[in-house]
């Protein structure tokens, strides 16, 4: 074990860099056993200050190449190359990362659904027979006299394109309304397929290629758009219709979901057929017997990051915790094992389960790492990955051996807000839709809707940023609707429960209220963030709030950010017409023109822009200056004033 005092290591205040009580403490318990955590990294390894702003190169091997910061114009790279050019190709590069990851994650998704669809594989079926048939429709599919599987087979073909096509535009373009549309095409960023997107960033950020920051950007949010209009939502849909689309769910979250006294499984990841194979394992009677045989009072299934998001969301699975707790949670020395399949997945996670004699195994060929257990998952025979972790997993109940601590703190929360669903929950049954929040939004009673999303990152103190920003928007009649570790920061702070409503703004409390529902609306994991997009889309068909996107009285923010995928996520959310402002910082340097393209030029464009603050309510105040902008726009904004004189003549008279 690596003793972090012997090697004369910065030692982080541990008060400093969680607000997660569970967290915290075990990052005491991880020092008192000498085990070294992100945490502990991150205060150890000081942010290089100039890649932090985006100021070097490394695209050939003539430099690498620094340039000032403080004195952008100053200097060239050896080819030339100027501040705006190496700034916007990283930026493109981080972009299609992103994109990619969301991309490969939606077409194993397309490709499950395929073999679901032909019948080769057999493990899982569709769950959403309504939801399938909608979608075809919705993309201009025939449906007249076609089975569920002929339909489902039309529309594995249809979304294939998602990815494949290299000419015209992706499927779901069909659902962007027709003024962003129009938009997009006379700017020329409507995306063809994510492969040629993604390939096209590549080859036109080589050395001496593409060299103009407007060009560039450009690709930027084609790519984008391909990530958020494209694998990210076709991930989504057929995940609901494969396993059903979330309705609200109480879930249990937080560490103390361990049980002591049973057999611990994590799963950790995105891909939600892993997650749903071992629920089937964990619940098999001849595997539960077994862990009974061994002293266990049975086998307990946890999720954490984003699958465990999604399981969340879908069927109440509880979850421990965010991406930074996925170390500390192993230091609780209860977990069995952690199955592990993409993304978000942090090497150190070898060396702490390692000291804890937790088995981490990874189950994905795209996600190898050096020092773990590798059992491949495989769809068409998933429980012989499954059951194999199951049966580690008792092995090493019966012998853990190490010193078990779990802190006993459980929130409880409602999870679960599909599109689907908030269109139900608004309208009822018989006049299902958007209606009433248009209503409550032109009549001020909401001020607006803000998206609070994305990672936890340890450069700021963990979950912090998220709530603090969210109490901010609530008590100002913001309605909050999120998804991935921003959720479960909030969750873990008690807040996606109805009572929250308490915290709320006159206005959002009566409506929130009046239909049961929590001020912060949970939608899932960060492909899931489509969803957003969906009921954006939804907002602005239903009338009344502007004809495009960009004419919503929304915002967006991802407080914590850390990860490629939330560039990614940003800029479709940018280009699709939100104002979305991050916390942690940004990798340009301020002022320069690629800069000011992003945080000015494109709203000019008609699409929405960039904003960036650390502090949450700064960062508030930002995003609820927009939204009465927005308002003011649409001609609301004197509807609001009323509301709230409303109010004030009603404490008054009290
Ligand atoms: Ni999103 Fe999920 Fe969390 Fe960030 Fe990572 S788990 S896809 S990237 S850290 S929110």
């Amino acid at each position: 074990m690596e003793k972090l005092e012997k090697k004369g290591k910065k030692v982080a205040d541990i008060k400093d860099v969680t607000t997660c009580e569970a967290t915290g403490r075990m990052l005491e318990k991880a020092r008192r056993d000498g085990v070294v955590v992100a945490f502990d990294r991150a205060a150890d390894m000081k942010p290089c200050p100039i890649g932090a702003e985006s100021a070097c190169c490394k695209m050939c091997y003539m430099g690498p190449c620094r340039l000032n910061a403080r004195d952008p114009y100053g200097k060239v790279g050896v080819c030339g190359a100027t501040i705006d050019t190496i700034q916007s190709r990283n930026l493109a590069r981080m972009v299609a990362s992103g994109s990619a990851a969301h991309n490969d994650h939606g077409m194993a998704v397309l490709e499950l659904f395929k073999g679901v669809a032909n019948g080769t594989i057999t493990d899982y079926t569709i769950k959403d027979p309504y939801r399938l048939e909608a979608l075809c429709v919705e993309l201009g599919l025939e449906i007249e006299g076609k089975t569920i599987q002929e339909m489902a087979l039309d529309l594995a073909e249809e979304l294939e394109k998602t990815y494949t096509q290299t000419e015209g535009e992706i499927p779901f373009m069909k659902r962007v309304p027709a003024k962003t549309l129009e938009t997009w095409r006379k700017l020329d960023i409507v995306p063809r397929g994510a492969m040629i997107e993604v390939m096209g960033i590549m080859s036109r950020t080589h050395m001496g290629c593409d060299q103009h920051y407007e060009n560039i950007t450009k690709a930027i949010s084609k790519t984008a758009l391909a990530d958020g209009w494209g694998g990210s939502m076709v991930a989504t849909e057929l995940g609901d219709i494969m396993f059903g689309t979330p309705s609200p769910v109480q879930a249990d979250v937080n560490f103390g979901v361990l049980k002591e006294d049973h057999v611990n499984v994590i799963v950790h990841g995105h891909e939600p057929n892993l997650f749903e194979s071992m629920l089937v394992s964990v619940s098999d009677p001849a595997l539960v017997q077994i862990a009974r045989d061994k002293g266990a009072k049975g086998i307990n299934l946890v999720g954490m990051c984003c699958s465990g998001a999604e399981m969340m969301s879908r069927h109440g699975v509880p979850h421990a915790g965010n991406f930074m707790s996925t170390e500390p949670v192993l230091v609780t020395g209860a977990v069995d094992a952690m199955a592990v399949d993409i993304q978000c997945i942090q090497q150190g996670l070898v060396k702490t389960a390692e000291c804890y004699k937790t088995h981490l195994i990874t189950t994905n060929p795209r996600c190898h790492i050096e020092g773990a257990r590798h059992i491949e998952f495989e769809e068409h025979s998933p429980r012989e990955c499954t059951d194999e972790i199951v049966t580690l997993a008792i092995a090493r109940f019966a012998n853990r051996g190490v010193d078990i601590e779990i802190p006993q703190i459980v929130n409880k929360g409602i999870h679960g807000f599909s599109h689907e669903y908030i269109n139900y929950m608004l309208g009822g049954s018989f006049r299902s839709s958007y209606a009433p929040l248009n209503d409550n939004i032109i009549n001020g009673r909401i001020r607006g809707v803000a998206g609070v999303v994305g990672c936890v990152n340890p450069r700021v103190k963990q979950d912090w940023v998220h709530v603090e920003l969210v109490k901010e928007l609530i008590k100002n009649d913001v309605l909050v609707i999120q998804t991935g570790c921003s959720q479960i920061a909030l969750a873990k702070a008690g807040l996606t429960v109805p009572e929250a409503a308490h915290l709320a703004g006159p206005g959002l409390r009566e409506v929130c209220e009046a239909v049961g529902m929590p001020p912060i609306l949970g939608l899932g994991s960060c492909v899931d963030n489509t969803r957003i997009l969906t009921a954006a889309t939804a907002m602005v068909n239903q009338g009344g709030l502007g004809d495009c996107l960009a004419d919503l009285p929304v915002a967006g923010a991802a407080p914590e950010w850390m990860s490629e995928k939330a560039v990614a996520i940003g800029q479709y959310f940018v280009a699709s017409g939100v104002y979305t402002v991050f916390g942690v910082g940004f990798p340009t340097v301020k002022d320069t023109k690629f800069h000011n393209l992003l945080f000015g030029g494109l709203e000019e464009q008609g699409l929405g822009k960039w904003g960036v603050t650390k502090d949450p309510y700064e960062m508030a105040a930002m995003m609820i200056a927009h939204i009465d902008k927005k308002r003011k726009e649409l001609g609301i904004d004197k509807s609001r004033e009323r509301v709230l004189m409303d109010m004030a003549t009603r404490r008054e008279l009290a």
